[in-house]
């Protein structure tokens, strides 16, 4: 399954922008607040530089690289949750996604309109913050008559109808669902509801050409990721030398795609192992701290059921000993089992019984 983020902020701070960028596909973007009125979905593939190194080893007849889908959505105002704008309608198409990258405007073009005057990178979460937890309450509220119902029939459910309401309390109070304390269990139980607040959340400061270097100052405990969007869905367009060159000249190494990928993948706690074999070198996406049987089901449901053993080269090992048979030769392919953490850049070839 592709990893999934939603794109939410302001109307106008430039998400379509960086979606653009992100997606390459054109023609979303515009000067105006409230132009995204359908949502966009793109698909990327995440740059990961390993899997040229690997094809170059075992000339496949294709390279898969991961892919992380973002979608983008209209801009989120005051009174969002109850019907002002256009945000709160798209609000369902971002709830089944892993997480969100909320873009915040720090870029100073007085030609482009702020909605609530001048970009003030504190107050303008906080606004976001209260239409999203808004939302969440919505949610809660009306699925708490159904659990009411299952939970006369059913001891079960009464313990997730508990649970429940008191997130409901503390979400009364102006708190995120994220900040609420829960047991795994109990997480598990408000797992389905998907709650908005619950997912883990990216700031993206879209700033001024000249600050994608800069240091910024915490946004609620976070330190936001710098990407000037414009800069970016321009760099997309033009041939990828003159890009290069451009890139070199403003002193920026490494493209908004790549670290926001890197970024989001550091917040979810993932990373990726790979697969490499006559028909495809693949790099699959695991949680880190994932076992070898959870690796395999990312293939597959058969593989992590029938799973057997895994053999594993590191990737530097599978580098150096130039593939598989090198890598048996030099002692460096291991026989692992059901309790092997799986770290990054493995190249794993599973066994599996069905
Ligand atoms: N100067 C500058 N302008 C930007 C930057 N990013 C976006 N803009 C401009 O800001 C305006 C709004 O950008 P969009 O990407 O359409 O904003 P949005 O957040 O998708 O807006 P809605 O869909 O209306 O919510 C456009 O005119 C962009 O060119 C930036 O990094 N610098
Ligand atoms: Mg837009």
């Amino acid at each position: 399954m592709a990893l999934s983020i939603g794109i939410v902020g302001l109307p106008n701070v430039g998400k379509s922008t960086l979606f653009t960028a992100l997606t390459r596909k054109g023609g979303v973007a515009t000067k105006h607040p409230f132009a995204t009125t359908e949502r966009n979905i793109g698909v990327v593939p995440v740059p990961d530089e390993r899997l040229a190194a690997l094809a170059e080893i075992v000339h496949p007849g294709r390279i898969m690289p991961a892919t992380v889908e973002f979608v983008d959505v209209a801009g989120l105002v005051k009174g969002s949750s109850e019907g002002e704008g256009l945000g709160n309608q798209f609000l369902s198409n971002i709830r089944e996604t892993d997480a969100i990258i909320e873009v915040v405007r720090y870029f100073s073009d007085p030609d482009v309109l702020h909605v609530t005057g001048e970009p003030d990178p504190p107050s303008d979460i906080e606004i976001i913050k209260t239409e999203l937890i808004l939302a969440d309450l919505g949610t809660i509220e009306r699925a708490i008559p159904r659990l009411e119902k299952d939970a006369k029939r059913d001891k079960a459910h009464a313990a997730k109808l508990e649970v429940v309401k008191r997130l409901q309390a503390w979400m009364d109070d102006g708190n995120t669902a994220r900040s609420f304390t829960v047991t795994p269990e109990e997480r598990g139980l408000l797992y389905d509801l998907h709650l908005l607040t619950m997912k883990p959340v990216l700031y993206v400061a879209n700033v001024d050409e000249d600050q994608t270097g800069a240091v910024l100052e915490p946004l609620d405990g976070a330190v936001p990721l710098p990407i000037c969007a414009r800069l970016e869905a321009e760099i997309v367009e033009i041939d990828p030398q003159e890009a290069a060159e451009y890139l070199a000249m403003l002193g920026i190494e490494q493209l908004g795609l790549e670290r926001l990928i890197q970024a989001a993948y550091a917040l979810l706690g993932l990373h990726s192992f790979f697969t490499a074999g006559e028909m495809e070198v693949r790099a699959w996406t695991i949680p880190v701290g994932a076992k070898a049987p959870q690796a395999a089901g990312a293939i597959h449901s058969d593989f992590e059921r029938g799973f057997i053993k895994a053999e594993t080269v590191g990737y530097n090992d599978y580098i150096e000993y130039r593939g598989e048979a090198g890598s048996r030769a030099a002692g460096k392919l291991r026989q692992e089992g059901k309790e092997y953490v799986v770290q990054d850049g493995d190249v794993m070839h599973f066994k599996f019984n069905v």
